[in-house]
Formats: structure tokens, sequence, C-alpha cells
């Protein structure tokens, strides 16, 4: 699927609406979040356009993984390796943009 015309997370991808650039490969694209909940909030997401972590899976597992990889390698350079990775998925877990992302949360202790 490709950028969706309405979609908050392609319009900054395509860079129609300015962000903090954390990291970009062919692919990927990684943010700051503008409400941080740790000291380190980025957010990673794959270029193409996906609605949730079930779809990605299940369209790109490899955009998947590298993700996961993207988000390592934020909290290598932030807080020895450390870190949370949160995917809220649905509006009833609080998902409110509809365009995958990984919340990596680190540069810091976290909260249990
Ligand atoms: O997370 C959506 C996240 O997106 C939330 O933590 C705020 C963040 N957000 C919203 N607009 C922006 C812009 N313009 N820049 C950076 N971050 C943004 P969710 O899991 O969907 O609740």
């Amino acid at each position: 699927m490709s950028a969706s015309d309405d979609c908050l997370f392609c319009k900054i991808i395509a860079g129609q609406i300015p962000s903090s650039k954390v990291y970009e490969d062919d692919t990927t694209y990684a943010f700051k979040d503008i409400n941080p909940k740790a000291k380190v909030h980025v957010l990673v997401v794959p270029k193409e356009h996906y609605a949730n972590a079930a779809e990605l899976a299940a369209k790109d597992p490899a955009e998947l993984a590298h993700i996961v990889s993207v988000a390592q390698r934020i909290a290598d350079d932030s807080f020895h390796g450390a870190y949370r990775l949160v995917f809220n998925t649905g509006l009833d877990a609080g998902q409110t943009v509809f365009h995958v992302h990984a919340h990596v949360l680190t540069g810091e202790k976290l909260d249990e």
C-alpha cells in the first residue's frame, strides 16, 4: 500500500509536515514523539502505509524486524541498549494514528 492522502505520518514521511528526524533509510523513518513519555521517545515507522502492527506483520514481516533493529540502534545510542517498545493497536488500546508506529522509550531508567 502506498502513501495515504489523509494520513498524518505519511505527510511527515513526505516532509509535508515538519518532524524532528532521528533516523531514516530506504524503508523506515524515525522521529521524536511530540508528546514524550520518556527522556527519549522516538516513533519508528515504515514508509509504506500499514494501519497497525498486525497488518505490517502479515504483509511485510521483514520490515517489522527492521523496525525492531532500528529501535535497538536508537537505544544503543541513547541508553546502553535498554528500551521499551510499544505498538498501540486499536482505538481501545490508545492508538490515535492509524499508520503503524513503534514507540521507542529509552534514555533513562523506566518505571516498571
Ligand atoms: O501514538 C501516536 C503518537 O504520535 C502520540 O504519542 C503523539 C504522536 N504525534 C502526533 N502527532 C505528532 C507529530 N506531528 N509529530 C510527532 N509526534 C506526533 P498512538 O500510539 O497512536 O497513540
